[in-house]
């Protein structure tokens, strides 16, 4: 991976780095929405872990407010409706979970799935932001690792119970973010962020989590692929 040594300078100030922020930043924002309101509802759902669980969503309330801050200090609009439509079928994913009390799916979602593709994507962008965006995105990366680690914890502690659950979940659920990847390839390329650097830094992430979880080698190398079409 050159992208990290060759330093390319980037004009955060062209009409072609702003287009593509507008749908980027976006993204960002309402993910940190959704994931905000995913921690309250998941709180709900396990009301043991009620005050983890609502820090974690004040948290991603925080991000939230950071990144629309790295909008506004580029002077961009962030396309919202883009960025709902971006989320939808996980949205609606989590919310029939939701529905019907399946914790083990609701984690898959936002703790696993989602911080990954976060954690992911933050550590590809940090290197190539612009200064005001880096040090917001420093802050707020060291968080979703927490996050994950939630997720890692409960589903460790529950897996014999939940291993299929959880294969199941995955094998719905992981198609659509490699979908995602590829609706943002060339916004996030212009940003100077690679789609194989996401990909690979998700597989790593996503694969070394399921590994805490208890799945072994075999199980993560078939989960962490489904659906993904290089
Ligand atoms: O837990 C969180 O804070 C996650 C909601 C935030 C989602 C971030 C989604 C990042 C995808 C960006 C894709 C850029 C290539
Ligand atoms: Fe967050
Ligand atoms: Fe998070
Ligand atoms: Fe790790």
């Amino acid at each position: 991976m050159g992208q990290t040594l060759e330093a390319v300078a980037i004009d955060y100030h062209t009409e072609a780095y702003r287009d593509a922020y507008s749908r980027i930043n976006a993204i960002v924002i309402e993910g940190e929405a959704e994931a905000y309101s995913n921690y309250l509802q998941l709180a709900e759902l396990m009301p043991e872990f009620n005050e983890d669980l609502t820090k974690l969503a004040k948290m991603e309330d925080r991000h939230k407010k950071g990144f629309t801050a790295c909008g506004k200090n580029l002077n961009v609009i962030p396309d919202m409706d883009f960025a709902k439509e971006f989320f939808s079928e996980l949205h609606s994913n989590f919310q029939k979970a939701f529905a019907t009390g399946d914790i083990v799916t609701c984690l898959l979602i936002q703790s696993l799935i989602i911080e990954c593709f976060a954690i992911a994507a933050y550590n590809i962008y940090i290197p190539v932001a612009d200064p005001f965006a880096r040090k917001i995105t420093e802050g707020v990366v060291k968080d979703e690792y927490l996050h994950l680690n939630f997720g890692e914890e409960w589903l460790q502690n529950h897996f014999d119970n939940t291993k299929t659950n959880l294969e199941q979940a995955n094998r719905q659920n992981l198609p659509i973010v490699w979908k995602m990847l590829n609706q943002v390839e060339t916004d996030a390329k212009v940003l100077g962020m690679e789609k194989e650097a996401l990909v690979e830094d998700f597989m790593i992430q996503y694969g070394e989590s399921l590994g805490k979880i208890g799945f072994n080698t075999r199980d993560i190398m078939k989960m962490s692929a489904m659906g993904l079409v290089a």
